[in-house]
């Protein structure tokens, strides 16, 4: 009897395990998030490679064409390659969350990856989502986004990235801290509040993959 009691209770485990790891939309209204993911020299490094590369105002689009409207976003950019070490590194960080989380269908990087720095003077991103098709492959889109961030959070005032969408589970106004990385789908809506003083550093990124079936 006890034997038998041990195969259920065995199997209803089991079962349980299956469902959770099989599941394919768990917690899918809610972010992953690494503190310290990489460490404050790790991130001086970056930063020491970046600083004095020559940086873009970040354009958005409007009607069809890209420029500069500060009043919709303010910070300055910097593309780096997608098949170096920093965004193998960022890789990790996506497959991990896609893996114990989002378990989406994706493989690559849609774009480059961007270097953004929000230099305090109201530095902003107005509230926007970030799907829009792969520059790799044009028949598939940005699944999930990356922001890992290079800055102290005792270095800027504001600068919180904030989902503001009633749907979001938990948590979703995050000042984050230097090395810390937040995994989210691409399709949230979010925004970076206007950096009042100081300097606040990302690094972001958008993985790729076919579209929703
Ligand atoms: O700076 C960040 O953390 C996020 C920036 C962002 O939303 C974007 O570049 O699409």
């Amino acid at each position: 009897m006890r034997a038998f009691q041990a195969l259920v209770t065995s199997s209803i485990l089991v079962t349980r395990l299956l469902n959770k790891t099989m599941k394919n939309t768990p917690n899918q209204n809610s972010f992953f998030y690494h503190n310290a993911s990489i460490t404050p020299k790790v991130v001086q490094f970056i930063i020491d490679e970046l600083k004095d590369r020559e940086k873009v105002k970040a354009g958005t689009n409007r009607s069809g064409k890209e420029d500069y409207h500060p009043d919709t976003r303010k910070s300055d950019i910097y593309w780096i390659s997608d098949t170096g070490w920093v965004s193998g590194m960022m890789s990790h960080f996506v497959n991990l969350a896609n893996t114990i989380k989002y378990k989406y269908d994706i493989g690559y990087w849609a774009d480059s990856i961007q270097y953004t720095e929000y230099n305090g003077d109201g530095a902003h991103y107005s509230l926007h989502a970030d799907t829009a098709p792969s520059i790799r492959v044009k028949t598939d889109i940005r699944k999930l986004s990356i922001s890992l961030c290079l800055s102290r959070k005792e270095d800027y005032e504001g600068g919180e990235l904030v989902f503001p969408g009633e749907y979001i589970v938990g948590k979703n106004s995050h000042k984050m801290d230097i090395g810390d990385v937040i995994v989210f789908p691409s399709d949230f809506h979010h925004k970076v509040n206007p950096v009042t003083s100081g300097q606040r550093i990302a690094l972001v990124g958008w993985y790729a993959g076919p579209p929703w079936r």
